[in-house]
């Protein structure tokens, strides 16, 4: 009928997504856990959804819940989330809703607010701005809760993936700094490396060197693929800082840092027609595509 679409074609206050984190579980409490890891500077609870082993209609994912567990935070930023809905006319509100000091603004960004070179150039000392990186690293109780859950969890974790928006973007490190990271070429796009001009040295393209040739080519690059063949919306991948801006206290930086080699930050859609304010109906598409993406990383991780 008219006007008739699902939970997934559709923003929600946090209070429904509190409230879908207890129906999801129940409903599937054989395949999910809700974690408590933490709350936020407002007192709201925060949630890590555990998805456990179970047999999946889909193969590839079966496949990957046999060996691995996923763990999934709906939202870090409740109360600044929260605030957007209650206070529409700052529907594009960034930064945590914490007050430090005297200063007459809130808010730090938590993306500036990791221990990866914190407060180093790409971010701002001075409250008022929208990357000011807090009084110190983990200032935030968010960011303190998320760290405390990845370093605690450290020697189990394959990989880390954070989502923002919007670029369409599939990132990684480094974001504080212009160097490259050690695993920049098994993460950057193959055609940037001396791979291609083994390609073009080779020519030919028997099946096995195009095999050589798959294995070596870049996570990001595969992962920016996968969407592709999902959606055809096109991503582009590269290390941070050189793709967009410098930005330190990222939380991919300091979980790649902490040895956590498999971390990227997705920028979703779209690349700026609707920027932050994307139309509901892009939801599901989006969610779809960013999930052909973690599910190729993942199989990268099983392979490696
Ligand atoms: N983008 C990120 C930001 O915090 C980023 C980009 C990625 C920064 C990784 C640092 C590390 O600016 C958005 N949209 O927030
Ligand atoms: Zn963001």
């Amino acid at each position: 009928a008219r006007g008739s679409s699902s939970y997934y074609e559709n923003y929600h206050s946090m209070k429904e997504i509190y409230r879908w984190m207890d129906t999801v579980v129940q409903v599937h409490s054989d395949l999910l856990q809700k974690i408590y890891i933490g709350s936020s500077y407002e007192k709201r609870p925060l949630y890590v959804l555990k998805a456990i082993h179970v047999r999946e209609r889909d193969r590839t994912m079966t496949t990957l819940l046999e060996h691995f567990d996923f763990y999934i935070m709906p939202v870090i930023n409740v109360d600044g989330y929260e605030y957007t809905w209650s206070h529409p006319s700052n529907r594009l509100w960034r930064k945590s809703r914490s007050s430090h000091g005297n200063s007459k603004c809130i808010g730090t960004d938590m993306n500036r607010n990791f221990d990866a070179h914190w407060c180093g150039p790409g971010a701002s000392h001075s409250e008022c701005q929208e990357i000011y990186c807090g009084p110190y690293p983990e200032s935030e109780p968010e960011v303190k809760a998320v760290a405390r859950f990845v370093r605690d969890h450290k020697d189990t974790i394959k990989a880390y993936i954070t989502m923002h928006s919007y670029s369409q973007l599939v990132l990684f490190p480094y974001s504080y700094t212009m160097n490259k990271s050690k695993d920049h070429e098994e993460l950057i796009d193959y055609t940037s490396t001396a791979l291609n001009m083994l390609k073009l040295l080779l020519e030919e393209q028997s099946p096995v060197v195009l095999d050589i040739l798959k294995r070596y080519e870049s996570l990001a690059q595969k992962a920016a693929k996968a969407i592709k063949r999902t959606t055809w919306k096109t991503y582009r991948s590269g290390a941070g800082a050189q793709t967009i801006y410098l930005a330190p206290g990222g939380s991919d930086d300091w979980a790649y840092d902490l040895g956590i080699k498999y971390s990227f930050t997705f920028e979703l859609r779209d690349t700026g027609t609707y920027g932050f304010l994307l139309p509901p109906r892009e939801i599901k598409p989006t969610c779809l595509e960013a999930l052909s993406a973690v599910k190729e990383i993942a199989q990268h991780v099983l392979q490696n």
